[in-house]
C-alpha cells in the first residue's frame, strides 16, 4: 500500500510551498491531506481505482488530481515546476533540527545553501551569524542540530523498525514453512533505536529461505548471500540481517545473537567460573568439549544456574547478578494494561472521533480511556476553550449512558505556559477527572526557568501526570533543560505521575530515567500512547517496552489498575495536597 508514500510526497509539497512563502492556508491543506492519507485504513490505490479520492476529508480538487498524477505515471509534473523556482534539496535542509522553511529559505537566498554539505561548510565559516535576525546562538544552535543528526543517522526509531521486522518474518514463514524464527539483536531487546534488524532461524533447508530472503519485494540491495548468513538493504533504508542455523542450536545462536554484546561477556564470564564454555552453537564443558546444551535459550541460563532474563534487560545492568540469585522483577507487560491514559479527539487535533476512539480502545480490551484533547493555549492544535470542554463532556458522558464496556474519562492535556501556570483556570481542572499537562511552548527557556513551570504544575493538586516530562524527539530535538532527578524527586514528592509517552519519536520518560525515577525515588509512572488517531493506541507496545527496560512491574504502572482503584489514585492527590 502506498499510503505512506503518498503522504511522504504531500507532506514535502507542504514544506516546499512553505520554504517558497505561500499561504499558511495551502501549506496547511497539504499537511493535513499527508496526515489523513497516512491514516487511512484502505490503501490508496484501491480508493484511487474507486474513483474516491475526493471522498477523503480534507482532500479538494487540486490535491486529488496531484494523488491521481502521481499514482498513475509515478510522477508529479507540479514538482518539476516547483524545482524551477526553489531546490528540492531544500527539503533535506529542513530536517536539519533548528532550520526550518523560512531559515532554508534564507540560508538559500543569502548564501546560496542548497544542501547539508553546503550547510556544513557555511558553518565551519562561521558565516550564519552575520545572516539577518540569526547571531553566534543561533548559529550555535544549528551546528549542535547537524551534530546531533550525524551522530543518529543510521539508527532508525524501532516503531519504524518492528512492523518491518513482523512483515519479514510473516513473509518468510509464509513462503518457506520455516517454524523456528525469531528476531534477535536490539530488535529483540526492544531497543529505542535500531541499527540494524537481525533475524534467525532454524532449518535444514537452509538455501530455500536465503532464496527466499532475498527476493523480499523491497529489497533495494543484496549486500552478502551466503548459506548460513544474508544481508539484504531495504528500500527503507534499514539493513536486514538473517543466519540460519540447526535446530539443535537455535537456543545458542538466539542467545548470542540478541546480545547485548555486554552481556554476553557477563554470561561468558560466569560460564568460565563454572568451567563451561558458551558460544552461538550450545554450551560445552571445558574439561572434555562435550556439549551440554543449546536447544533452548532457557537452556543456556539454566546451565549456568540463572534465571531466564526477558532481552529487554540484557544490558549488563545488574540483570545477571540478580538472575544468579533468582531475584529478577516480574516486568509489566501489555496483558497487565487496563487502558490508556491520554489520547486526543478531532476535538482538538486528533483525526478520530470521540466514539471511534472509544471503539478502538473496547477492540484493544481495555476498561477505560482518557480523552485529554489539548486545551485553549495551543491554537495550532484547535486547543479548546471552557465552553468546547463543557460541549465535548455531552459526547463523553452519552457514550458512557450507552456503552458499560468501555468507559470514558474526560481530561485535557493542559498547556504549562511560559509562567508555570497553566492554560485552564482551576475551577474549570476540577470539573475533570483527569488532567495531563505538559510544555508545549517556551521550550529554549534557561533550566531555572523549565524547571520552576514543571514544579509549579506538579504542585497544583489538580494535575495528576505531566505528558512527555523531558520533551526530547529522539534525533531531532534534545530534551528541554530538564534537570531529571529533581523532576524525579517532586513528582514523586507530589503523588504526581509521570508519563512514559510511547510515540516511536518521544519514548520519555527515557528507560534509565524511569528506572532511577522507581528505585531512588519510588515514583509512579502512566504509559500512554498520546494517540492523535486509533491506530496509534497500538503504540502501547513500545511504550511498554520501555518500561521493561526501565525495570518497571505492574505495580509501578497507574493504568494496570482496574478502573475503581484508579479513580482513586486520581483522586488521591487532591485529597492529600489541598
Ligand atoms: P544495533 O544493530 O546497533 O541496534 O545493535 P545490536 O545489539 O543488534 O548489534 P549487532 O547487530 O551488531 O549484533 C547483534 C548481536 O550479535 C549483538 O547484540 C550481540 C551479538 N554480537 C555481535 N558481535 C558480537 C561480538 O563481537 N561479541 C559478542 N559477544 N556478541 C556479539
Ligand atoms: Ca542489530
Ligand atoms: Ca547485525
Amino acid at each position: 500500500m502506498k499510503n505512506q508514500e503518498v503522504s511522504k510526497l504531500l507532506q514535502h509539497l507542504a514544506t516546499l510551498l512553505e520554504i517558497k512563502g505561500e499561504s499558511r492556508f495551502r501549506v496547511v491543506a497539504y499537511q493535513e491531506a499527508a496526515r489523513r492519507i497516512e491514516n487511512w485504513p484502505e490503501p490508496i490505490e484501491e480508493v484511487w481505482a474507486k474513483g474516491d479520492i475526493r471522498k477523503i476529508p480534507g482532500i479538494g480538487e487540486s490535491i486529488a488530481s496531484k494523488i491521481e498524477e502521481f499514482l498513475s505515471t509515478g510522477k508529479l509534473s507540479y514538482l518539476e515546476e516547483l524545482n524551477r523556482e526553489i531546490p528540492l534539496e531544500l527539503i533535506d535542509l529542513t530536517e536539519v533540527p533548528g532550520v526550518g522553511p523560512k531559515l532554508a529559505r534564507l540560508l538559500y537566498e543569502q548564501l546560496g545553501i542548497k544542501n547539508i554539505s553546503d550547510l556544513e561548510k557555511a558553518l565551519a565559516e562561521k558565516k550564519l551569524r552575520n545572516l539577518p535576525r540569526l547571531g553566534v546562538k543561533s548559529e550555535e544552535k544549528i551546528a549542535r542540530g547537524l551534530a546531533m543528526m550525524k551522530r543518529q543517522s543510521g539508527r532508525m526509531l524501532l516503531g519504524q523498525v518492528f512492523p518491518i521486522v513482523e512483515e519479514m518474518i510473516a513473509y518468510l514463514r509464509d513462503t518457506t514453512g520455516v517454524q523456528l524464527i525469531s528476531p534477535a539483536g536490539s530488535v529483540r531487546r526492544m531497543k529505542e533505536t535500531i541499527g540494524d534488524i537481525d533475524i534467525l532461524a532454524a532449518s535444514a533447508q537452509a538455501e530455500k529461505i536465503m532464496d527466499s530472503f532475498i527476493s523480499f519485494p523491497r529489497v533495494k540491495e543484496i549486500i552478502a548471500k551466503g548459506s548460513t548468513k544474508s544481508s539484504v538493504a531495504l528500500e527503507e533504508g534499514v539493513q536486514i540481517d538473517l543466519r540460519v542455523v540447526e535446530k539443535k542450536s537455535f537456543g545458542a545462536a538466539l542467545q548470542y545473537f540478541t546480545g547485548s554484546k555486554e552481556h554476553n561477556v557477563k554470561l561468558r564470564e560466569i560460564a568460565l567460573k563454572k568451567k563451561l564454555k558458551v558460544n552461538e552453537y550450545g554450551v560445552f564443558r571445558l574439561a572434555d568439549e562435550k556439549r551440554i546444551g543449546g536447544e533452548k535459550e532457557e537452556d543456556i541460563y539454566q546451565i549456568l544456574g540463572m534465571e531466564w532474563i526477558p532481552p529487554e534487560l540484557r544490558e549488563n545492568q545488574g540483570e545477571v547478578e540478580l538472575a544468579l540469585e533468582k531475584r529478577l522483577p516480574r516486568l509489566v507487560d501489555f496483558s497487565d494494561i487496563k487502558g490508556d491514559l491520554h489520547v486526543h479527539s478531532n476535538w482538538s487535533d486528533g483525526v478520530a472521533s470521540i466514539e471511534e476512539m472509544a471503539k478502538a480502545a473496547h477492540k484493544r480490551g481495555y476498561q477505560y480511556l482518557a480523552i485529554c484533547d489539548h486545551s485553549q493555549s495551543l491554537a495550532v492544535a484547535s486547543g479548546l476553550t471552557p465552553a468546547e470542554i463543557a460541549q465535548r463532556k455531552k459526547e463523553i458522558d452519552r457514550w458512557n449512558d450507552e456503552n458499560q464496556e468501555l468507559v470514558l474519562l474526560n481530561g485535557v492535556e493542559a498547556n504549562i505556559l511560559s509562567d508555570g501556570l497553566l492554560d485552564l483556570p482551576d475551577e474549570e481542572l476540577k470539573k475533570l477527572e483527569i488532567v495531563v499537562a505538559g510544555l508545549h511552548s517556551g521550550l529554549s527557556q534557561v533550566q531555572e526557568k523549565i524547571m520552576a513551570r514543571l514544579e509549579a504544575a506538579m504542585k497544583n493538586p489538580l494535575v495528576q501526570v505531566i505528558s512527555h516530562p523531558t520533551g526530547r524527539i529522539i534525533n531531532k530535538r534534545d530534551a528541554y533543560q530538564v534537570e531529571v532527578d529533581r523532576l524525579l524527586q517532586i513528582a514523586a514528592l507530589t503523588n504526581t505521575y509521570l508519563e512514559l509517552n510511547s510515540q516511536p519519536e518521544r519514548l520519555d520518560l527515557r528507560d534509565i530515567d524511569a528506572r532511577r525515577g522507581k528505585e531512588k525515588f519510588g515514583l509512579k509512572m502512566v504509559i500512554s500512547t498520546d494517540a492523535h488517531d486509533p491506530k496509534s493506541l497500538d503504540y502501547i507496545r513500545y511504550g511498554v517496552a520501555q518500561a521493561r527496560r526501565a525495570w518497571l512491574g505492574p505495580e509501578d504502572v497507574l493504568n494496570t489498575l482496574d478502573l475503581k482503584q484508579l479513580k482513586e489514585c486520581l483522586a488521591l492527590k487532591q485529597k492529600k495536597h489541598n
